[in-house]
């Protein structure tokens, strides 16, 4: 889809409130309808009918086969400007806006992005030396790690200004938080759990399907208590169960971006970010034209 518009948010009292006792009665029967909608809400679905963004994963059952695996679509609900130039290894939703980590060497960068316009409001760069991957915010402090260069920069989300760096084993491609510690990627099936002040392995998970070790795990978000994780070279999200690592679903993105979209220089599907006040949910590519907001449909 070309430049669509955002999706208008519906007011439930918008129609139907009036004034004097019938409106009174109206109102008192709206509160009802309002109460009804939001116990509803509690059952997966939004206000008005909506199915959420992100639909809760069922309960996997114990050694089920790689076909039982949930698997789910989705809906563009929107899309938005996205640099061409920026070469997302990051996204993070945060108080209104993204925040995104590009990598290449000479071309890393931390930087804030108006959702509606695209319009980089504020970056800072990384040394040539370094090629930055994964992003993930814990309060006012935005970690970024790089590729191979086994070093982290923690910076000041608002400002932008670097507060300390750090070490840790291996590679770094994709960041997340549960809100307290961070979740590290690294290209195997292997996740880390890192503390965000000593940067210690906490813990460690493989992240299987059905039993089966899944690697070239990328971006991280968490949402929902689950990680999502992007496979590189693929257009599949895996829902990641952070106890166990299982896969408890798998979001199907191909055709995202449309063929007519894509230029020799357009990459690979890379970039989730998810906006958990409002149940929106972002998803980029490496050099993609824009930010789509969508919503997973369920597959048969
Ligand atoms: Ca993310």
């Amino acid at each position: 889809m070309k430049n669509a518009n955002p999706v208008s948010r519906q007011t439930p009292g918008g129609r139907g409130a009036g004034t004097g006792a019938r409106g009174a009665a109206r109102r008192v029967i709206f509160a009802l309808v309002l109460a009804a909608a939001l116990g509803a809400t509690a059952c997966g679905k939004k206000p008005g009918g909506r199915l959420p963004a992100v639909p809760p994963s069922p309960a996997p059952a114990a050694g089920a086969p790689a076909g039982a695996i949930p698997r789910y679509g989705y809906e563009v609900l929107a899309a938005w400007p996205h640099d061409r130039g920026a070469y997302t290894q990051g996204l993070v939703w945060r108080n209104g806006v993204l925040l995104e980590s590009t990598g290449m060497n000479g071309e890393s960068t931390l930087r804030e992005v108006e959702l509606k316009t695209g319009r980089v409001v504020k970056r800072v760069a990384q040394a040539r030396q370094y090629f930055s991957e994964g992003l993930a915010v814990i309060g006012d402090k935005a970690f970024q790690v790089t590729w191979q260069s086994r070093k982290g920069f923690v910076y000041d989300a608002d400002t932008f200004r670097l507060e300390r760096e750090f070490a840790y084993e291996g590679e770094g491609w994709g960041l997340a938080t549960d809100g307290k510690l961070l979740i590290l990627s690294d290209g195997t099936s292997r996740l880390r759990w890192l503390d965000p002040t000593t940067f210690a392995v906490v813990r460690t998970v493989e992240v299987t399907a059905a039993g089966q070790p899944v690697s070239q795990l990328n971006e991280l978000e968490w949402i929902g208590g689950e990680i999502w994780a992007n496979v590189w070279h693929s257009d599949e999200v895996m829902r990641i169960d952070p106890a166990t690592g299982a896969v408890r679903g798998v979001v199907d993105f191909s055709g995202l971006l449309p063929a007519h979209e894509r230029r020799s220089d357009t990459d690979v599907l890379n970039g989730i970010a998810y906006d958990a006040a409002e149940d929106r949910l972002f998803v980029t590519g490496k050099r993609w034209p824009w930010v789509y907001q969508v919503r997973l449909t369920v597959k048969p």
